[in-house]
């Protein structure tokens, strides 16, 4: 396995098969993203809420609402684990994919299951619009209750068996809002590769 490092403040990224990336970065607001869609952390109405949610609907405007009306007519509401799509509105990032994690009960409600659902959902979403890179927030961490490092090492994996077996996304970013959700992340994806052998990933710490 081959290991490099170099330096980068508050960046690392985790390099896959044929050049596929997962990049770390905080603490920063994903609103700002610039990827071609941004997941948010939704509840099942999709009519929006607090944190990662609110601030995604404020920044991208009522285009964002006005669809998921749209689909909530249709199927009613989102389970947990399930992703849909949007426009982006206002946002730099064209897509909204709306996903709702788990509530965490303790860990024994099938968390984990739904947690990764989301990542491969909200992945395989993008990959049949054709887009090649979105962004995560640290999905139900916040009002949900999952403890950061276990969904972090949730997050990541199944992350990793996503991307590589998507044919159009080749860039996953998560962007955590605080320096510790994304020191748990970073370690998290140390401790994957660690763990797993991946014989073509490698770790790249890199300086601004
Ligand atoms: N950019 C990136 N991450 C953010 C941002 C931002 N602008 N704002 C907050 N976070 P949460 P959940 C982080 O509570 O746990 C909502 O009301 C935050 O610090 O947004 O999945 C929904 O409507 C935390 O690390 O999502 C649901 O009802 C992470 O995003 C419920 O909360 C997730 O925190 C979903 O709860």
């Amino acid at each position: 396995m081959g290991l490099g490092t170099e330096v980068h403040d508050s960046t690392i990224q985790l390099v896959l098969e044929k050049g596929k990336t997962i990049e770390f970065i905080g603490p920063a607001d994903i609103t700002c993203e610039t990827t071609d869609a941004i997941v948010n952390a939704a509840n099942s109405s999709l009519l929006g809420g607090g944190g990662v949610d609110g601030a995604i609907h404020r920044a991208g405007g009522p285009a964002i609402l006005a669809e998921c009306k749209e689909i909530v007519s249709k199927i009613g509401s989102l389970p947990a684990g399930k992703a849909a799509i949007t426009t982006g509105g206002r946002l730099a990032a064209k897509h909204v994919i709306h996903t709702v994690g788990p509530v965490y009960y303790g860990g024994d409600q099938g968390e984990a299951e739904k947690l990764a659902s989301c990542h491969r959902e909200s992945i395989r979403l993008a990959d049949e619009q054709g887009l090649e890179s979105l962004s995560f927030p640290a999905i139900s961490t916040g009002a949900f209750g999952y403890p950061v490092p276990q969904a972090a090492a949730v997050a990541i994996s199944s992350t990793v068996g996503a991307l590589t077996s998507a044919n159009h996304v080749n860039k996953v970013r998560f962007v955590l809002f605080d320096v510790g959700t994304f020191r748990a992340y970073a370690r998290a994806a140390e401790e994957f590769l660690r763990s797993n052998s991946v014989s073509t990933s490698r770790i790249e710490k890199a300086r601004s």
